[in-house]
């Protein structure tokens, strides 16, 4: 087998998707940066890879599959020793759909109308309807954990996926300890996951002095 993922370490999704190859320990992964920026994702060459154009996009011999979400629960199922991460049984399964479609549809589409006028059309200030809608996100969660991890007793692909969109929230709108206790004491459990600090860290501050840099402040 040849694993290559072309990713983009800053990108919330490509993040997800490192985690879970740390998480399950898959060697020799091969990494090709995309930078979007230069339209690296917009060439003949990667649409015809990936028509959507978008990072993380994963590579298994002739296999292609692009979505963090279809690439994490892909390498659980092909690559996983046992399916701790992402459970066959029906509804455990279930409530890991749910969240991680919930990442898909609420979280990344929140944060990347956050980030975008920013990172890409030179905005210095964010717009305060888009950090309603992060707010709007750190209440569900909230109101979702009522287990330790996100979706039960275990740390499932349901946790990887969204703390790598909500770590990134945090350095635009910081999670108030007070208002919301229960997301900021997951958010602490997860990054003391050998997966987060191997997989989403490093990254999150590439992710914080990219932002910092496009707002113009230090
Ligand atoms: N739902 C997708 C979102 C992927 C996505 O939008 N990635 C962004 C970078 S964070 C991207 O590739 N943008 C370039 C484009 O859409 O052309 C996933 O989870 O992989």
């Amino acid at each position: 087998m040849v694993l290559t993922l072309y990713k983009k370490d800053t990108s919330p999704p490509c993040r997800a998707v490192l985690m879970t190859i740390h998480a399950l320990n898959i060697p020799d992964v091969k990494f090709i940066d995309v930078f979007l920026p230069n339209g690296e994702h917009l060439t003949e060459e990667y649409v015809k890879m990936n028509p959507q154009h978008t990072v993380p996009l994963l590579k298994d011999d002739d296999f292609l599959i692009w979505d963090s979400h279809a690439i994490c629960g892909y390498l659980v199922n092909k690559y996983g020793k046992d399916d701790r991460l992402y459970p066959t049984e029906p509804q455990k399964r279930a409530v890991i759909d749910q969240r991680l479609h919930f990442d898909s549809s609420v979280l990344f589409v929140a944060l990347k109308s956050t980030v975008e006028p920013v990172i890409y059309k030179g905005d210095k200030t964010f717009k305060e309807e888009n950090l309603v809608k992060i707010r709007a996100a750190y209440e569900f969660m909230e109101k979702f954990l009522t287990t330790p991890w996100l979706a039960g007793e275990e740390v499932t692909l349901a946790d990887i996926s969204c703390v790598s969109t909500i770590s990134s929230m945090n350095e635009i709108v910081p999670i108030d300890e007070k208002v919301y206790p229960k997301l900021v004491a997951w958010l602490q459990r997860c990054s003391e996951q050998d997966f987060f600090q191997k997989g989403n860290a490093k990254n999150i501050v590439l992710f914080r002095e990219m932002i910092r840099n496009k707002l113009g402040v230090n």
